[in-house]
C-alpha cells in the first residue's frame, strides 16, 4: 500500500522553493520606486489611534475607526494598523523635507471575503518638495503601472474623496473585456497633514499613492479569489 500523503512525491522534493507571488510583486514594485530615489522605510504594525488616524486627518466620526473595521488590541487607544501611512507620519515627524519615502507591508482590517482578507499589503508612497504638481504624479503613476502590467497598458483618473489627500483621485486601468478597473488611489497630501508633522505647507507641498499588493496580483494573474493567495496549495503556488 501506497502512503496515504506521499511525501516522496518526487515534484516537491525537485522544487527548490520560492518568493511567495505577494512577495515578489511587493519586492518588484519596492525595488523598481527606489530605483525613482523613494527611499523605503519601515514601522510597527500596532499603532497608536493618534498615528493611524488623528494625524492622517481621519476625523473621530470615519467609519473605520469603528470597532467592526479595525483590531484594536487591548485598549481602544492601540491598534492593528488599517494602512502603512502611520510609518510615513512617523519618517515625517523627525524629517526634513524634501523627501521620497515608500513603506511596504502588512495591514489589518476587519474584513474577510473573495477579494477582501484580514490581513492584506499595502506599498504607500509620499514626495514632499516645493512646488509639486498633480501632472508629475500622474507621470509616475503611469510609470508604476506601466511597470507591473507592461507598456500597452491604458490608465484612467476618476476623482475620489480621501481624507489625507485633496485633491484625490482613484486610478483605473483597461481590462481585455473593455471594463475599467480599480487598481490604485493617490492625490495630493492634504497641508492639513503636513503641518500635523511640523511641516510648513506655505513651502512644500507633496503627492502620495497606495495600493493593495493582493489586488494587483488578482488583475496581473487573473485570480477571482483573494483567498488563494494564503491557502498554502503548492499546485496553485508553484504557478508563479
Ligand atoms: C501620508 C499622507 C498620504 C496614501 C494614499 C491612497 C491614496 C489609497 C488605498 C489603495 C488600496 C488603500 O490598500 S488600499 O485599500 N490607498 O487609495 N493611499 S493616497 O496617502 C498618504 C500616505 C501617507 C502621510
Amino acid at each position: 500500500m501506497p502512503p496515504k500523503d506521499n511525501i516522496f512525491e518526487p515534484s516537491i522534493l525537485s522544487e527548490l522553493g520560492s518568493l511567495h507571488p505577494i512577495n515578489q510583486i511587493k519586492d518588484s514594485i519596492s525595488v523598481f520606486l527606489s530605483g525613482l530615489g523613494f527611499e523605503i522605510i519601515d514601522g510597527p504594525e500596532i499603532e497608536t489611534e493618534e498615528y493611524n488616524f488623528d494625524l492622517l486627518n481621519i476625523k473621530k466620526t470615519h467609519p473605520a475607526r469603528q470597532m467592526h473595521d479595525t483590531f484594536y488590541v487591548n485598549s481602544k487607544n492601540h491598534l492593528l494598523r488599517t494602512h502603512t501611512s502611520p510609518v510615513q507620519i512617523r519618517a515625517m515627524k523627525t524629517r526634513k523635507p524634501p523627501f521620497s519615502f515608500i513603506s511596504a507591508g502588512k495591514v489589518y482590517r476587519k474584513d474577510d471575503d473573495s477579494t477582501h482578507l484580514p490581513m492584506f499589503h499595502q506599498i504607500e508612497g509620499i514626495h514632499i518638495c516645493k512646488n509639486v504638481s498633480f501632472g508629475e504624479l500622474k507621470d509616475l503613476i503611469l510609470n508604476i503601472v506601466t511597470e507591473i502590467f507592461g507598456d500597452d497598458i491604458s490608465i484612467r483618473f476618476r476623482p475620489s474623496y480621501f481624507p489625507f489627500t485633496e485633491p484625490s483621485a482613484e486610478v483605473d486601468i483597461l481590462s481585455d473585456s473593455g471594463d475599467w478597473l480599480e487598481i490604485l488611489g493617490c492625490g495630493i497630501v492634504n497641508p492639513v497633514v503636513l503641518e500635523n508633522c511640523d511641516i510648513d505647507s506655505n513651502i512644500f507641498s507633496g503627492f502620495a499613492f497606495g495600493l493593495g499588493v493582493e489586488r494587483i496580483a488578482m488583475l496581473k494573474y487573473g485570480v477571482s479569489d483573494i483567498r488563494d493567495f494564503y491557502k498554502s496549495n503548492l499546485d496553485f503556488l508553484i504557478q508563479f
